[in-house]
């Protein structure tokens, strides 16, 4: 396990009392915990931001099967781009739409694109994009 080190942060009591309200809310069970995962979403968000680095997304679409050559056209981009494309999980929600989660690894700047033009196609309903990776220090069960 990796070695703690501590520190001592110094903030407005207004901002503490607000940020504790907040870790209650999300159920952290101490104030070092609900730090160390802000430092760690931070982290994993400006690799996601940078042109280089490496990062990992899941890419969720909702769409419709029936609409004209959507199901294909999604098909073949995923063909394209076979190369950051680790897996793909499909459900069918119904009798005429799909659930598709597409997890991608690979340089960030290409995965941003392939999930942004993803996200753009004409005729997906919904979706979204968790962007993550491996912050270098790991969970620890301690304050
Ligand atoms: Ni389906």
């Amino acid at each position: 396990m990796a070695k703690l080190l501590r520190f001592g942060v110094a903030m407005e009591d207004s901002l503490l009392r607000e940020f504790d309200k907040y870790i209650r809310r999300k159920g952290y069970r101490n104030r070092s915990e609900a730090i160390r995962d802000l430092a760690r979403d931070a982290i994993v968000r400006e690799a996601w931001e940078q042109e280089k680095g490496e990062v990992i997304a899941a890419v969720a679409l909702v769409y419709d099967h029936e609409k004209r050559g959507l199901a294909d056209l999604l098909t073949d981009l995923q063909h394209h781009a076979f190369n950051m494309i680790v897996s793909t999980l499909h459900v069918h929600l119904d009798e005429r739409h799909c659930l598709e989660v597409i997890v991608l690894r690979g340089k960030s700047s290409s995965v941003r694109k392939f999930a942004d033009n993803l996200l753009a196609i004409k005729g997906v309903l919904h979706g979204g994009v968790v962007a993550t990776g491996v912050p270098s220090a790991e969970k620890t069960s301690t304050s």
